[in-house]
Formats: structure tokens, C-alpha cells, sequence
């Protein structure tokens, strides 16, 4: 049985169980989940960073792989995990959704993850206003790109879900809860149509559900 190192509350975490989800597999079932991280502690032990040394979760392991990098994880489920081929894409399709997943981890979730930090995270005499606002505006910007993407193709990589998918919506979700909870400090939030569809049909049309959160995880 596979085992996945993770608190439910991390948006890396929330990726791959969305994705176990999608490929039918169960907790408790087809893998074990083991609370990690924040309060939970346990990523900071020498027996976890013999498997992570980031001491960082996710970390999966499936049989003797270890594996650690959210996206990494959901390319490799998808590999080794989806007998049905429902993931196997044309090679343009692949790499559309790919695209999306390395922009996601490196410029989308840098710039939210200021804002995200500093005000889920930060004790309120620390947090900087203004960065925490420039961090939000910029996000806004790039979302912009995605906005435009989801005009000419129902989903990232073209006109099914995929894993490209998982990684952004869970960005679009905090981008959403974090001007929902603290709109003074994020500033303003421009609607982006495409994006707002793009979501509804991830709701209706996947397993989203599964790891969605409802208000922001706030530790203080
Ligand atoms: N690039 C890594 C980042 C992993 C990461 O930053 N994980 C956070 C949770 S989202 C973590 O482990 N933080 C320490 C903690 O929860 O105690 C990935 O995508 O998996």
C-alpha cells in the first residue's frame, strides 16, 4: 500500500489527494495517509528526513520510491497509477498541461504565497501591508494569463481536465479566500470570467470536492 506523508491542510498535500481521488484510489484502501506537518510535527525526524530531507510534505512512498515535489508526485501517479489511461494525453496536451504545472510552482504560487504566508501565517505585528498587497496585486496579473488561456480551451491543456488543472486550482482557491477574508489588505480582486467558469465546471466535473476548503487554514 502506498503511503502519503501530509496534514489534509497543505495546498501540496490537497494536489495529491485530489489526484488519488481521480484515479480512484482510496484512503485506508490503496494508501495510507499519515498527519504531517505544522501542528501534526513528525517532518522534522530523522526517520522523515532519511525519506525527505527538505522535511518537507508531501512525501510519498510506493514501495521503495520515495518520492518528494507536489507536481513530481502527480506526474508519477499518473505514470504508474491510471490503468484506464484517462491521463495518457497526446504528446501537445501533455506538455500544455506540464507547462502549466512548472509556471504554477515557480512564478504563481511564489507570488500568492507572500500574501498567502503572511497573512495565514504571520502574527499580526509582523506581517508587512505592503508587501503582503503587492504579493496579491501581482497575482492578479498573472492570473490574467490564465484567464486568457481559459478563453480558447475549457481546461489548461486544452479541452479536458488534467494535472496542470489540480495544481492551479488550488492556487485559485486561496487567490479567492484570501480576498474573501481579508479584503482590506489583499486590495482589489478583478473578476476573471474565464477563470470563474473554469472553476464551476471543476466543481461539477471533478473530484475537487474532496479537498476543498471552505475558508483559509489560519494558524496563528
Ligand atoms: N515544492 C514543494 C513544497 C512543499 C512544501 O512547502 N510543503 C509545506 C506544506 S504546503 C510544508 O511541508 N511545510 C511545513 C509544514 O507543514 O510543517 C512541493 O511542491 O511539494
Amino acid at each position: 500500500m502506498m503511503r502519503l506523508w501530509g496534514r489534509r491542510s497543505s495546498i501540496n498535500v490537497q494536489k495529491v489527494l485530489w489526484c488519488l481521488a481521480e484515479l480512484g484510489l482510496e484512503e485506508g484502501k490503496d494508501f495510507e495517509r499519515i498527519d504531517a506537518g505544522l501542528h501534526f510535527g513528525k517532518n522534522r525526524t530523522p526517520e522523515f528526513l532519511k525519506l525527505n530531507p527538505n522535511g518537507l510534505v508531501p512525501t510519498l512512498e510506493d514501495g521503495n520510491l520515495v518520492l518528494w515535489e507536489s507536481n513530481t508526485i502527480l506526474r508519477y501517479l499518473i505514470r504508474q497509477h491510471d490503468p484506464a489511461n484517462r491521463f495518457a494525453k497526446d504528446i501537445a496536451t501533455q506538455y500544455q498541461s506540464e507547462k502549466w504545472m512548472d509556471w504554477q510552482l515557480g512564478t504563481m504560487w511564489p507570488t500568492i504565497r507572500i500574501a498567502f504566508l503572511g497573512l495565514t501565517r504571520a502574527p499580526e505585528n509582523e506581517r508587512n501591508y505592503e508587501v503582503i498587497r503587492k504579493s496579491y496585486q501581482d497575482a492578479n496579473q498573472l492570473l490574467g494569463l490564465l484567464d486568457q488561456q481559459l478563453a480558447r480551451t475549457t481546461f489548461c491543456s486544452g479541452n479536458s481536465f488534467h494535472i496542470g488543472d489540480i495544481t492551479l486550482a488550488l492556487c485559485v482557491s486561496r487567490w479567492i479566500l484570501l480576498h474573501q477574508t481579508f479584503p482590506d489588505k489583499t486590495g482589489e480582486r478583478p473578476q476573471l470570467h474565464n477563470i470563474d467558469s473554469w472553476m464551476k465546471r471543476i466543481e461539477t466535473e471533478t473530484k475537487y470536492s474532496m479537498v476543498a476548503e471552505k475558508e483559509l487554514n489560519i494558524v496563528k
